[in-house]
């Protein structure tokens, strides 16, 4: 364990990562300085709650205060090429990610999970896995757990389940996995890491710290992606892919299947399940090479995944009103999971686009322009809101009718008018949601409230109305067979 007592640290950022960063630093007996460069009552209601810990808090702060600090605690939302970080390497003042520090105060194994999509689907079906096989497990990180709140609960536990974002990666020093996943990387979070190769490599960083016994299960399309980077990975391998039939673990129609010697044959058929889709084909090969690598019998790993309902806010059915579906997929912030979630949407007359998207929110400086042709094949009209609606528009105009919105409530009102039963309603935004919410599920419920009015004010609509807690759902929808 590293010793914190009578360490000077301070911590950056004060919204989950850093208040937990700074309990748990207070709570081992270091000296803490935190700091937020904005200034908001819900910040103040923190700081208050901290001094009287005994933290040292400053709002409204752009540098660092000055005097000596042994190490600096970053939250993931705070970029590193900013001036305060720039700052803090120049006086010399070491700075690890809050997912570095809990990983640090953990005691118990991880399972980490990253890539550019599924990463929160599969990290929640590898708790869910581990559960059902008796494995005392919780999930973490990224998900919206900082590792730093739970530290204290790892002595219970059999293994911690983490998703793991390329934000956190960027500053581990130690952080090693025993079970390291890779989902995928395609283009995300541009505007922060600047270029595919730079997101690339803070993402393969989660193999960095890996011993030749761990384990490294990795899409196999991702792992040529590293290979190109000249990134190797130090642990065993087990690759997986729902195109390539020569993977470890591979797709044949519905039936995930395993080449892996001692486990060679059908391991699952995916109709059985609640999740469709060859992105979701992947989630569940990476969660059953899990399983394999701890042992966990088949047989029960097979019931877990077939019992698993994905969470909210990812291709979500929340109504259906005089025959117009309407999907909520906040979740969706770049523009492969945009396209997973328009190949999975149900085709009324083959041939004719049937979906009315709702997209638009903060720029992650992706490249808009490479959805054009899956946009003129399936979507009928965008409704383009959030500060990327104009540069949106200038790239998918080409290809699909372009409205501009001021709100989603707004887009929800405008595209229900444009439908016609057999078409879909789809929230799949591309986009960040931190321009005008708190995050992805504030979106999402105010999706969900926007086409529950719309439900009260229609006449006889038929509904099929999913819960509003954002839990389990009822309904998933059906891929469209191609
Ligand atoms: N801030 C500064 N200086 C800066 C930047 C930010 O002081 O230069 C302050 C802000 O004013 C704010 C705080 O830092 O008060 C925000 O910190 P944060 O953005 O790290 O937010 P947290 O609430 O700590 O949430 C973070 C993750 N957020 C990001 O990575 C942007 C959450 O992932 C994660 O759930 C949480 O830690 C717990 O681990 C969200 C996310 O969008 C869901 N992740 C991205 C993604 O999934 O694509 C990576």
């Amino acid at each position: 364990m590293f010793r914190l007592q009578d360490k000077d640290v301070l911590v950056i950022g004060l919204a989950l990562s850093g208040a937990a960063a700074a309990r748990l630093l207070v709570a081992r007996g270091a000296r803490v300085t935190a700091m937020d460069n904005s200034d908001t009552p819900a910040l103040r209601r923190e700081a208050e709650a901290l001094r009287e810990l005994g933290v040292r808090v400053e709002l409204d702060l752009r540098l660092a205060p000055a005097g000596q600090f042994d190490f600096a605690v970053a939250s993931p939302g705070v970029p590193l090429d900013s001036l305060l970080v720039k700052d803090l390497r120049q006086r010399e003042i070491p700075v690890i990610s809050e997912l570095e520090l809990g990983w640090q105060q953990a005691v118990c194994l991880n399972i980490s999970i990253t890539g550019t999509n599924g990463k929160t689907t599969t990290t929640e079906l590898v708790e869910h896995m581990l559960t059902h096989c008796h494995k005392r497990t919780l999930a973490a990180g990224n998900i919206g757990r900082p590792l730093c709140a739970i530290a204290d609960e790892t002595k219970q536990l059999d293994y911690l389940t983490i998703e793991v974002s390329s934000f956190q990666l960027e500053t581990i020093r130690y952080f090693r996995p025993v079970v390291a996943v890779l989902l995928n990387i395609t283009p995300d979070h541009l505007d922060r890491h600047h270029t595919m190769a730079g997101y690339a490599r803070a993402k393969a960083r989660i193999f960095e710290n890996q011993q030749p016994f761990d384990w490294a299960i990795v899409q196999t399309e991702a792992l040529a992606q590293l290979r190109t980077l000249g990134v190797k990975v130090p642990s065993k391998v087990i690759t997986f892919s729902a195109q390539n039939r020569r993977a470890d673990i591979h797709l044949d129609r519905s039936l995930i299947i395993s080449r892996i010697e001692g486990w060679i044959g059908p391991l699952i058929d995916l109709e059985k399940t609640h999740l469709r889709g060859p992105h979701n084909a992947e989630n569940v090969m990476a969660a059953l090479a899990v399983g394999r690598v701890l042992r966990l019998p088949l047989e029960q790993m097979v019931e877990a995944i077939a019992s698993f309902q994905p969470g909210a806010h990812r291709c979500e059915l929340i109504a259906e009103i005089n025959g117009i579906k309407f999907v909520n997929d906040s979740k969706a912030t770049n523009l492969d999971a945009v396209a997973k979630a328009l190949q999975t949407m149900p085709v009324a007359h083959p041939g004719e686009p049937n979906v009315l998207l709702v997209a638009g929110g903060r720029d992650k400086g992706l490249d808009y322009h490479d959805l054009g042709p899956l946009l003129a094949q399936r979507v009928k009209h965008a409704f383009l809101l959030g500060e990327t609606r104009e540069k949106l528009r200038a790239s998918w105009s080409l290809f699909t009718p372009c409205t501009l919105v001021d709100s989603l409530l707004e887009a929800v009102n405008d595209a229900a008018r444009t439908a016609a039963p057999g078409d879909v309603v789809l929230l799949s935004p591309a986009c960040s949601s931190f321009d005008l919410f708190r995050d992805y599920r504030h979106r999402g419920e105010v999706f969900r409230q926007a086409v529950e009015q719309l439900q009260r004010t229609s006449n006889g609509g038929v509904a099929v109305v999913a819960p509003t807690n954002g839990g389990v759902r009822k309904s998933n929808l059906e891929p469209v067979s191609q």
